[in-house]
C-alpha cells in the first residue's frame, strides 16, 4: 500500500484538529500533559505519522516536514496557552478556598492567670523590693528550734498556746510562721540585712470564713546598726500607702509577740472601719543573740501579715475558703 503526500497532509490536519479540540477541553494540567505525550511524545501520534514519510519520494519529504512542523508548533502553542489558562484557574480556586475573612470574630482562648493569692504576694513583695528588701525562703517542715526556741519561745512559754502546732514524727513540725526563715537567714548572713519571707504556714485552727489551717504569710525583717521603732513605723506607713493606694490613718496598738519587744498590732482605717492588718515590733535581743548578732551593736525590726487577709480586704472576698477551692467562676474575676 502506497502512501501519498495528500494522505499524510490530511492525517496531519486531522491530528491538529483533534489535538486542538482535545486541548481546549482539558480541565487539569495532568490531563494536558497526557495529551502532550499522546500527540507530540516520542511514541505519539505525530511521530507515528512522520514515520510513514519514509514511503514518500525524496522531493515530497521536505514538504511534509514543513507541514508537520507547523502542526507541531500550533499544537505546542495551544498546549502552552491552555496550560497558562489552567494554571490561572487553579490559582484563582486556591485563593478563593484560602480566603480569610479578617472581620470574623476570633476564637477566644481559655488563658490561665495568676491566682489572686499569688498576685497579692507578688504585689507585696514588689513594694518591699522597692524599699531595698530581698526575698528569702526556707523549709515548711521545721524543727522546734527554728520555729520556737530561737524565736525566744522556750518549751514552757505561754506563747506556745497562742497557735496550735502540727507536729510530725521525728521531732519535726510544720512551721507556724515564716519567722523560721528569718532565723535561718540571719544564721548565714551578717547585718545589714533586709529580707522579706513569703510562704505557706500551718496552724491547727478550726476552719471557718476567716480561718484556714494552711494559709500564707509574709514577714519582713531588717537588722542594722541603729534601727528604731520610728523606722519600722515609716516602713509600714509606706507599705500601707502603696498597697491601699492612699495615705490612710494608721494606729499602732501595743501588743505582744515573744520575738519582739516592744510589739504592736497595726490597724488601718479603711472604708470607715478600723481593720487590724499586721503585727510588728523591734526584734527581741534574745533572738539576735540566738543567731550570733551582738544586740549591743545591732537592732532590728520585723513585721508579719496574712496574705489572705489582704486579698480579702482589697477584693471584698467574704470567705477565705473561696481562695482555696479553685472555682473558676470565682477565679476568673481576677
Ligand atoms: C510578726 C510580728 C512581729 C517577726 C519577727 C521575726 C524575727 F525572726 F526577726 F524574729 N520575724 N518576724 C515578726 C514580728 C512577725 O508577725 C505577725
Amino acid at each position: 500500500m502506497t502512501t501519498t503526500l495528500k494522505e499524510i497532509e490530511t492525517q496531519l490536519q486531522i491530528l491538529q484538529k483533534e489535538a486542538l479540540s482535545a486541548i481546549g477541553e482539558t480541565d487539569t494540567i495532568d490531563e494536558l500533559e497526557k495529551l502532550r505525550i499522546n500527540y507530540l511524545g516520542k511514541k505519539g501520534q505525530l511521530s507515528e505519522i512522520l514515520r510513514s514519510m519514509g514511503k514518500l519520494s525524496p522531493e515530497d519529504r521536505p514538504l511534509i516536514g514543513g507541514v508537520a512542523n507547523e502542526v507541531k508548533e500550533e499544537v505546542q502553542t495551544q498546549l502552552e496557552s491552555q496550560r497558562q489558562h489552567l494554571q490561572r484557574v487553579q490559582i484563582a480556586a486556591q485563593l478563593a478556598a484560602e480566603t480569610l475573612d479578617v472581620t470574623m470574630p476570633g476564637v477566644s482562648r481559655h488563658l490561665g492567670r495568676v491566682h489572686p493569692l499569688n498576685a497579692m504576694t507578688d504585689r507585696i513583695i514588689d513594694i518591699f523590693v522597692g524599699l531595698g528588701y530581698t526575698v528569702a525562703s526556707g523549709p515548711h517542715i521545721e524543727t522546734d528550734y527554728y520555729n520556737f526556741e530561737a524565736l525566744n519561745t522556750p518549751p514552757d512559754h505561754p506563747a506556745r498556746d497562742m497557735q496550735d502546732t502540727f507536729y510530725l514524727p521525728g521531732e519535726k513540725l510544720l512551721r507556724t510562721h515564716t519567722s523560721s526563715v528569718q532565723i535561718r537567714y540571719m544564721e548565714t548572713h551578717t547585718p545589714p540585712i533586709r529580707i522579706v519571707a513569703p510562704g505557706r504556714v500551718y496552724r491547727r485552727d478550726t476552719v471557718d470564713a476567716t480561718h484556714s489551717a494552711v494559709f500564707h504569710q509574709l514577714e519582713i525583717l531588717a537588722v542594722d546598726r541603729g534601727l528604731t521603732f520610728t523606722q519600722l513605723k515609716g516602713t509600714i506607713q509606706e507599705f500601707i500607702r502603696q498597697i491601699f493606694g492612699a495615705d490612710l490613718p494608721l494606729q499602732f496598738r501595743a501588743s505582744y509577740f515573744p520575738f519582739t519587744e516592744p510589739s504592736a498590732e497595726v490597724d488601718v482605717q479603711w472604708q470607715g472601719k478600723w481593720l487590724e492588718v499586721m503585727g510588728c515590733g523591734m526584734v527581741d535581743p534574745n533572738v539576735l543573740e540566738a543567731v550570733g548578732y551582738d544586740p549591743e551593736i545591732y537592732t532590728g525590726f520585723a513585721a508579719g501579715l496574712g496574705i489572705e487577709r489582704f486579698a480579702m480586704v482589697l477584693h471584698q472576698i467574704d470567705d477565705i475558703r473561696r481562695l482555696y477551692n479553685s472555682d473558676l467562676r470565682f477565679l476568673r474575676q481576677f
